[in-house]
């Protein structure tokens, strides 16, 4: 692409303008970022062909299969040649793919394996007296498929193949995705269509598109998928849905992927015939135990079972007066025997509790720290509420050290302008996981929570809900890919910056021109903050409309959960607005380190952005800027609708870098993205002013419409839309 791009340029009325432009436009971002487009810079495609002029390739088996098939659409799409695969030729120039144990006796000294787990692997150059490799190795075939992946990257980000030393090993075992896909194919909180699970047709059809999901969750490591929604149907758990899962467990196999399920804590009574779910009852005990032997039987590396249980309604085991531990325990006994999971969700608050929900999960799981079985894992949330566009990060990271924690994000924009609003999330991945827990004084970041450093923990994990559907680009907005992108490598290596996975990205996806990449990377790395801005500026937090949870709905106060509504978490009147949670108020604050309760209590040293999160300040308290919070309100709203406004003049520039396909895909939704932006602004700021009863700040322009006329708006189609909870 890059090289179309010069070539406009130089022969900008010559055929060449047609010929780049013809291949632009037939993009629909379908590859995603497995872009495999041949090499334009021809220094470089000499180079690399030159040092690739046959590929030695070792081994047997599907994984082995797999590899061979990505080297052949890899090599053969980015050096536009056909790949030869040849016997170790001794006089360099080759490309070795090959486990350690099966490389040529001559290149094996040249590494030191003992540090690299199965799912690692090196990439480096080798001199062997004239001759020259570059070499990909590992212990096992599924860190020779990553390593393949990562070595294609190499060349699709044009980077040099002479000095390559790379070692990687995963930093987290678990890495899934969580799809919330229902067995009718919607998907609850989904805005890039359907489910691209076709229940109807498997097991006998299988669609393309679960290779190349297979494919581009491999080529960033992720190893698990966990198929369905949390809020589960029992029937996936029955032999005629075994049986289809099978089928894809089958595809996703050679490339290192285990299906999990969402386990509907009442299936017992609903499939099994059983007049209880009591996680002591005998039966229940046994039907379990059945069950896994069952599923074992069909899918043999099966990976476990995801549950949300007791929670928005869902049953588990308080049904019975039972614990969340005895539930879990329950299951991670019928799964042991087979080597499979339990993964047991935290996001629990009850309508019955009048305690603050931020405080619910870490009061009900902390008693129970160290008393899981060895096969649980604990999945909890960002942050204590529910995905908001910034959310402190959950209490419950540090607090259980005798606990596998693991890191649910969501990938999906729930909370944060659906699929149409360009938002890189990896921003806020990489600032939840770089916040200090302090549990083991300074420097405790969640990110070692998370790989188990902190505590020494065996069994890790990462969790992201996904954003696929079965759009012909898989995420709805173009940018949407980046974020699956970023969770991938997140997931790999939580300590990567977002700024270099934005890189990656745009270079694996459009283009390697710097022209392109440095402004469009500064873009996304501003997004972030756009939204919090323009949706909930200074620590507000869940004031979506109802339901659906798309576009403001702060004045909503009619629900029957008390929790539900906005005016729960914005707590506004005539004297200010926020939510107190320190000493004085719901007291959440207690639930974290000392150092971090000082922090945020503290005006002086809470960060701004956290402000109303944890404090009610009077309208007029004087912010940083020496401005009043209400003008500061008003001045954010508006901050995050002038960065869409920039985003937009960016895109616009970028039209020469990019097809014509997805630059116009981009631009129509960087505009309703600015429409939705203005909307929140005026929405929330002539809702708080009945209670400030202020005049706006002189810098924040006027509102579009009265509030009676954003109250009026109503979208029950909305995409996403929870259809049935069972
Ligand atoms: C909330 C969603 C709801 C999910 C729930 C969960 O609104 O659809 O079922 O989280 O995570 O964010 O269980």
């Amino acid at each position: 692409m890059k090289q179309s791009i010069k070539l406009n340029v130089q022969y900008f009325f010559g055929i060449f303008l047609f010929v780049s432009f013809a291949s632009f436009s037939m993009s629909n971002g379908y590859e995603l970022w497995l872009n495999y487009t041949k090499v334009m810079d021809q220094n470089l495609l000499a180079e690399y062909r030159s040092k690739i002029q046959s590929v030695y390739l070792e081994g047997s088996g599907e994984t082995h299969a797999a590899i061979k098939k990505e080297l052949k659409m890899g090599l053969g799409g980015l050096l536009d040649t056909e790949v030869v695969f040849h016997k170790y030729n001794g006089t360099g120039n080759q490309l070795i793919v090959s486990k350690y144990n099966e490389l040529p006796q001559e290149l094996k000294g040249n590494f030191n394996m003992d540090d690299l787990s199965g799912e690692g692997y090196k990439i480096k150059t080798v001199q062997l007296k004239n001759a020259s490799y570059v070499v990909v190795t590992s212990n096992a075939d599924i860190g020779l498929l990553y390593g393949t992946f990562n070595f294609l990257r190499l060349l699709q980000m044009n980077s040099s193949l002479s000095n390559l030393d790379i070692t990687e090993i995963p930093k987290v075992d678990i890495r899934v995705l969580n799809h919330w896909d229902n067995l009718d194919r919607t998907i609850e909180r989904g805005y890039a269509g359907f489910s691209i699970w076709n229940w109807h047709t498997l097991p006998g059809y299988i669609d393309q598109r679960y290779i190349d999901y297979a494919r581009v969750n491999a080529s960033v490591g992720i190893n698990g998928t966990v198929l369905t929604n949390v809020n589960a149907n029992a029937l996936i758990l029955t032999p005629q849905y075994l049986e289809k899962v099978k089928a894809l467990a089958k595809v996703f196999r050679p490339y290192g992927i285990k299906v999990y399920l969402t386990a509907r804590f009442s299936a017992p009574i609903e499939i099994g015939g059983l007049e209880t779910a009591d996680p002591l009852d005998a039966n229940v005990i046994q039907w379990w135990k059945d069950k896994a032997k069952e599923i074992y039987t069909m899918i043999p590396d099966f990976g476990g079972f995801l549950v949300k249980a007791n929670s928005e309604g869902q049953p588990g085991p308080q049904n019975y007066g039972r614990s969340h531990l005895d539930g879990a325990n329950l299951m991670a006994d019928a799964l042991e025997p087979y080597g499979g999971l339990v993964i047991w969700r935290a996001f629990v608050y009850s309508e019955h509790d009048p305690t603050d929900r931020a405080k619910q999960a870490y009061s009900e799981f902390l008693p129970e720290d160290g008393k899981f079985k060895n096969n649980v894992l604990l999945q909890v949330k960002n942050g204590a509420i529910d995905f908001q566009p910034r959310e402190p990060f959950h209490p419950l990271f540090g607090a259980m050290p005798n606990t596998p924690v693991m890191m649910e994000f969501q990938i999906t924009k729930e909370y944060l302008g659906f699929a149409t609003h360009l938002v890189f999330l990896p921003k806020l991945f990489e600032e939840v996981l770089q916040s200090d827990t302090y549990r083991k004084g300074k420097g405790s970041l969640v990110a070692k929570v998370i790989d188990g450093s902190l505590n020494n923990k065996k069994l890790t994990g990462m969790a992201g809900v996904s954003n696929v559907g079965n759009d012909i680009n898989w995420t709805g907005h173009p940018f949407g890919q980046a974020d699956w992108y970023g969770f991938g490598r997140l997931a790999w290596n939580p300590y990567m910056t977002s700024e270099n996975i934005a890189d990656e990205w745009l270079r694996l996806t459009f283009s390697n021109d710097e022209k392109f990449v440095q402004p469009v990377k500064q873009m996304m790395i501003e997004s972030r903050e756009a939204v919090v801005n323009y949706m909930n500026p200074l620590g507000l937090h869940h004031i979506f409309d109802t339901g659906h949870h798309y576009g403001p709905g702060p004045w909503v106060n009619n629900l029957s959960r008390p929790e539900w509504n906005p005016v729960y978490y914005h707590k506004v009147d005539s004297e200010g607005i926020g939510f107190d949670r320190t000493r004085t108020g719901s007291d959440a604050l207690s639930q974290y380190a000392p150092e971090v309760e000082k922090m945020f209590t503290d005006l002086e040293t809470c960060p701004e952005e956290y402000l109303l999160w944890f404090h009610h300040l009077p309208w007029d308290y004087t912010l940083k800027n020496g401005r009043t919070l209400w003008d500061g309100l008003g001045l954010k709203y508006q901050e995050g609708v002038e960065k869409v406004r920039d985003m937009i003049k960016t895109w616009k520039t970028m039209e020469p870098y990019v097809d014509k396909n997805r630059h116009h895909q981009v631009s129509m939704l960087l505009n309703i993205q600015l429409k939705e932006a203005i909307w929140w602004k005026d929405a929330c700021m002539l809702y708080f002013q009945t209670f400030s009863k202020m005049d706006f700040p002189k810098e924040m322009e006027t509102p579009k419409h009265t509030l009676d006329y954003y109250k009026s708006l109503k979208y029950p189609f909305a995409p996403g839309i929870r259809p049935t909870w069972n």
